[in-house]
């Protein structure tokens, strides 16, 4: 039976994808995935048929048979222990990567979209009340991207030698910094991981999950237009204190 994957793209969605990607890589048969485009500005995560899955009415969510498995994280748990492999150790190891996707799930991913939310996509509210969970937001992104540079340290991956779930949780955020005005520049361990993790092929098919080659990375310049004035006058990261320190 195929896997039933709902989705969309962005960051929550490409966990899912990047992981199907990467099982595949590591060798293993994950069998048919139907993926079915949710499509959120129209509003069908609140449809009905969506909503039985999920009454979260949030995508990414998964059928796997009679199972329906909600949250991206679970997500990526639920098929790591479904497909043993190095993406997530099941011996004692495991607790040297599970405590990273739930900080990704608990701290970089609400951060990172909050900010992100203010910065692009709150036109319509006046800059001055979004000063402040502007500057908490970007605070505490930048105090969140400096605890995963001291954890990567001289490590290619999150949690060490291996690249796991961890890695797979936390990139698709990471990755918008630009987008979501996060300013990683001064932190080169996170640059550089960057830049590995977008290397990996697994990666480089999963953030192409039903988009054109030439907007994997960005949005085509007719959506960019479209949203780039929310909040763009006052989250630029000159106009905010960029460090807690
Ligand atoms: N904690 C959830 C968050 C899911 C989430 O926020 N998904 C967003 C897209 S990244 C969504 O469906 N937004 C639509 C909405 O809020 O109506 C997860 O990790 O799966």
């Amino acid at each position: 039976m195929a896997l039933e994957l709902w989705t969309s793209p962005t960051p929550n969605g490409w966990k899912v994808n990047i992981m199907i990607e990467e099982l595949i890589e590591v060798g293993i048969d994950v069998g048919p995935v139907e993926v079915r485009t949710i499509d959120l500005m129209k509003g069908e995560q609140f449809e009905d048929d969506f909503t039985e899955r999920n009454p979260n009415q949030k995508i990414p969510t998964l059928r796997d048979g009679d199972r329906d498995v909600i949250e991206s994280c679970a997500i990526l748990q639920y098929l790591g222990e479904k497909h043993p492999s190095s993406l997530l150790p099941l011996d004692e190891r495991k607790w040297d990567v599970l405590p990273w996707v739930y900080w990704q799930a608990a701290n970089v991913g609400p951060v990172f979209g909050n900010k992100l939310s203010y910065t692009r996509y709150m036109d319509d509210v006046p800059d001055i009340k979004k000063e402040h969970p502007l500057e908490r937001f970007n605070n505490e992104a930048l105090r969140l991207v400096r605890v995963l540079d001291g954890k990567l340290g001289d490590n290619p991956w999150v949690c060490g030698d291996e690249f796991t779930i961890a890695d797979i949780a936390l990139y698709p955020w990471i990755r918008g910094w630009k987008w979501s005005k996060v300013n990683i520049t001064n932190r080169p361990a996170v640059m550089e991981w960057v830049d590995r993790v977008r290397a990996r092929p697994g990666v480089e098919r999963g953030l192409g999950y039903g988009i054109p080659k030439e907007e994997i990375d960005q949005w085509s310049a007719e959506r960019k237009a479209r949203t780039a004035k929310g909040g763009s006058t006052i989250a630029d990261n000159e106009n905010i204190k960029d460090s807690i320190e």
